[in-house]
């Protein structure tokens, strides 16, 4: 028996938590939490339990295929990995011959190890490297550019040394970073006092001391009268704001007229909790943290809604605090030297994005840019034709609205490649499918943790692939070799990790010991007269020049939104056992959570003759889907709630075909509904009909 102990990264969801996996014999045995990494000593969330499962499970993509009937009819032709790159090379190839690289678009699911595909795509040489973030945080990212210069990622939570957390749109202790959880769990414990404003009661609402169930699309109004009462009231830090904030009087002007009691009629939530709240909250500044949102691809305000928290963390001179949001280090802010980029291998391309971003709206962050834009340059050839679009490890037709008038969109495409570890509806519409291992079967490129205390860590392969699939890198080297990017044709992942760590004065055996190399000796936290904004002004500037010179307000008066009548709103989250859609046909996984229901206001369902576990028929714009009902007294009235990621239809999956809704296919016209100030899709601007189904 030979038994080996691999430390690894996980895969279950985006959050990649560094673990440790015993194996026996080849066989994964158990897994957990690195022990040697702080905040997570040992611990794992129940996703990243399940992927002994996910590796055993043979309903998942076995090996490469070529579709041979029509797109989305289901029909493959089992094909050699050969077979498979030459013939996806052969695809890509004619379209950059017909209409240039900028003709590929590329997306992936976002994460630590984006840094291979983007050099993949600039070697194609198109600039349409995007990923999923239109349809998760971008307003948030973009709602931190506009104010400090930098975007969300430049500041972390200091859970551990809060004194009070504000979670808004947030479900921490559901919507799972095991560290965030851990931390925060312990800051509870030395009387943290916990916030929670949701439009629902969640496990996190449960374990709060204050909880706001407000009106669905509120909380602007209810941000804009914090910032009311923190000023009126003279509550905020004043010498951090005389230090660093710019326009604070434009500010203060903006939030006169917000009151408490104007909030009220809006929000639900009284004017006098809101205020007490606002107090008990000022009493332990600067050690705040008012998160400012993960998922807000949610509203039309959404960016406006992200920008109020960050403004009032600066009120409460929380940004760079101890126990607030300090600064992220860099490698380079600790002393030390970050990894050498694969993107550098390739020059830049000049040709300008398809979706837009920097050209036509230059106040977006170039970066991966914005998916639904990319996907209507493929619908209107403006700029340009895009004509192969390649879904890496991700699921638009999924995690995007509307998936109909999306795959219309895609039968514009000449070529449209999945590469991908479960099933999902893109591969299934897709013209190639090539399957990648899970990641306990599959190593990485190596990757940076910007934080207190930055590190580097390294995935590393825990047993060998049980089927036909392959590595990332193996995937991207086998399609650089066919494309002549030879830059990018590495034979081991040892030559592309020594690559990486070149000039850093780290090697790979320093990953031995503990799966990853921290930089500094312990978190550091920077001074708070050296916040580094990247603002013209180098302050956090409540006037957006950027925003303002395309028409765009930094102050937007409040407007809101309400269902019509008859009608809720679809608002949708996450539970703590699955990952958006591609864990429900886990075996361990569907075992806990096999299906959606819709959470419902009880009131609400009497007038509608409904009763708890009836069967009702959810409709929108001639859409409809059956779902069980969940009578609840804790949800707002005018909301309905399900869990994301049900509703598979596809036959490959026996587990989860059939069960629930899928809420996505209620969106209809949801390509085009998004938040012109932050970028990304409005999804819960959408409203259904629900009555009792008939049997
Ligand atoms: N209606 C509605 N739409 C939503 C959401 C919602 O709640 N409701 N949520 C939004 C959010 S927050 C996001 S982030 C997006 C997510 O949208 P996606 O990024 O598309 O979602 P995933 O299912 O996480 O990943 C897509 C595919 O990647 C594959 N995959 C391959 N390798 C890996 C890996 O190493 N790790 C993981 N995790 N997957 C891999 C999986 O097989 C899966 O099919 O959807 C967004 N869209
Ligand atoms: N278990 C698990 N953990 C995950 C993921 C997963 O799929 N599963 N995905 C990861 C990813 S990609 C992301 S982006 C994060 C997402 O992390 P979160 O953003 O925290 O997760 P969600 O469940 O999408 O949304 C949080 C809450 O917003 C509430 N909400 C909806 N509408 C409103 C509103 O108008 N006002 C207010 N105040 N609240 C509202 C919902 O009821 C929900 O409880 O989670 C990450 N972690
Ligand atoms: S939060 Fe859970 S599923 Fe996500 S990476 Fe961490 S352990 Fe894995
Ligand atoms: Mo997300």
């Amino acid at each position: 028996m030979s038994k080996e102990k691999v430390f690894s990264v996980c895969g279950m969801c985006t959050v990649r938590c560094p673990i440790q996996v015993e194996t026996e014999n080849g066989q994964v045995g158990f897994i957990q939490g690195n022990p040697h990494v702080n905040g997570i000593e040992g611990a794992l969330c129940g996703r990243g339990a399940a992927g002994k499962a996910l590796i055993e499970d043979p309903e998942r993509p076995r090996g490469p295929m070529i579709r041979k009937g029509a797109r989305g009819e289901g029909k493959w032709q089992a094909v050699s990995w050969d077979e498979a790159l030459d013939y996806t090379a052969e695809k890509v190839q004619k379209v950059i011959d017909a209409h240039g690289g900028r003709s590929i678009l590329f997306s992936d699911r976002g994460g630590p190890f984006r840094d291979l595909h983007r050099s993949f795509v600039r070697g194609l040489g198109s600039p349409n490297w995007s990923n999923h973030d239109a349809s998760c945080a971008r307003n948030v990212h973009h709602a931190a550019q506009s104010l400090f210069g930098f975007g969300r990622k430049g500041v972390v939570y200091d859970l551990k040394n809060a004194r009070h957390v504000v979670l808004q749109t947030r479900n921490m202790f559901e919507a799972i970073n095991v560290k965030e959880v851990n931390d925060l769990m312990g800051a509870l414990d030395r009387g943290c006092k916990l916030t929670v404003i949701d439009i629902r009661a969640t496990v996190s609402a449960t374990k709060a001391h204050r909880f706001f169930m407000i009106r669905p699309g509120s909380d602007y109004a209810f941000n804009l009268a914090v910032i009311n009462v923190l000023i009126n009231h003279g509550l905020y830090d004043e010498a951090f704001v005389t230090r660093w904030m710019k326009d604070f009087d434009t500010l203060r002007a903006f939030a006169e007229p917000y009151t408490p009691e104007w909030a009220e009629t809006e929000t639900g939530v009284p004017a006098e909790a809101l205020v007490n709240f606002v107090r008990e909250l000022a009493t332990a500044k600067p050690a705040v943290i008012w998160h400012p949102g993960w998922m807000t691809a949610r509203y039309n305000d959404s960016f406006y809604m992200s920008r109020t928290i960050y403004i009032i963390n600066a009120l409460l001179g929380a940004i760079g605090a101890k126990g607030g949001l300090p600064r992220a280090n860099t490698p380079a802010d600790v002393g030390g030297k970050g990894l050498r980029a694969l993107v550098d291998l390739f020059p830049a391309p000049e040709e300008k994005r398809a979706d837009g971003v920097g050209w036509r709206y230059p106040q977006f962050d170039k970066g991966p840019g914005l998916l639904h834009l990319g996907f209507e340059a493929i619908r209107t050839s403006d700029p340009y034709p895009v004509k192969a679009y390649l879904a890496y490890r991700h699921d638009p037709l999924m995690g995007f609205p509307d998936p109909e008038a999306l795959k219309k969109i895609w039968d514009e495409l000449d070529f449209l490649l999945a590469v991908t570890f479960s099933w999902s509806d893109t591969a299934w519409y897709s013209d190639v499918v090539l399957p990648l291992s899970p990641y306990l079967e599959r190593e990485s490129i190596l990757a940076c943790k910007n934080g207190l205390n930055p590190y580097l860590f390294m995935r590393r392969r825990a047993v060998n692939p049980r089927y036909d699939t392959r590595a990332d890198w193996e995937i991207i080297a086998g399609l650089s070799k066919r494309l002549g990017l030879d830059a990018l044709a590495f034979d081991t992942i040892e030559a592309i990790w020594d690559y990486q760590l070149q000039g850093t004065g780290v090697t790979r055996d320093d990953f031995e010991t503990k799966g990853f190399v921290a930089l500094a000796d312990g978190p550091r936290y920077r001074s708070q007269d050296n916040l580094g904004f990247k603002t013209d002004s180098g302050k956090i500037e409540i006037i957006a020049p950027k925003w303002e010179a395309q028409g765009l307000p930094s102050l937007k008066p409040y407007e809101g939104s309400h269902p019509p009548e008859g009608q809720f709103r679809i608002t949708f989250g996450r539970c703590g056992v699955h990952t958006q859609g591609h864990t429900v046909n886990n075996p361990l996984l569907f075992e806990q959570v096999p299906e959606n229901t819709l959470w419902m206001h009880a009131a609400a369902a009497e007038q509608l003759g409904l009763s708890d576990g009836d069967e009702a028929l959810v409709g929108a714009n001639g859409e409809a889907g059956n779902i069980t009902v969940k009578l609840t007294e804790m949800i707002h009235p005018e909301a309905v709630f399900v869990l994301h990621g049900f509703g598979h239809t596809l036959p490959v999956e026996s587990r989860a075909f059939g069960r629930g809704l899928a809420e996505q296919r209620l969106m209809c016209g949801g390509l085009n509904k998004w938040d012109k100030a932050g970028g990304a899709l409005a999804l819960q601007e959408h409203y259904v009909t629900v009555r009792k189904a008939v049997a």
